[in-house]
């Protein structure tokens, strides 16, 4: 009762489970109106950057035109542009954060 009738198994498996998630990239863009300042906090409250990283990323952004923040799946990758977006708009600073699929 219960059990599988003699002679058949169930296969819950097929393949070896390797599933890597997709990893996106997430990137700030230089703007010419966002204080670096802002910017640097930026990467130590969203990215958890000590203030030495933030600074180094924050001035590769600006002298490159665009910089990688760091590389999340995608749900915690939409989350840090959400938060992003809205805490620049709350401070009125144009600054763009964008992911990319790796
Ligand atoms: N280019 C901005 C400035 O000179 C600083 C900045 C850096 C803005 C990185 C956006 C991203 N104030």
């Amino acid at each position: 009762r219960g059990d599988n009738a003699p002679g058949t198994a169930v296969i819950t498996r097929t393949k070896p489970q390797a599933k890597r998630p997709n990893l996106y990239r997430v990137l700030l863009v230089n703007d010419d109106y966002t204080p670096m300042e802002f910017v640097v906090h930026v990467l130590e409250h969203f990215f958890s950057k000590n203030r030495e990283e933030a600074t180094q990323i924050m001035l590769h952004v600006h002298q490159h035109g665009v910089g990688e923040c760091g590389i999340f799946t995608y749900e915690v990758a939409e989350t840090k542009v959400t938060q992003v977006m809205d805490f620049a708009r709350k401070h009125q600073h144009p600054l763009q954060c964008v992911m990319e699929k790796k």
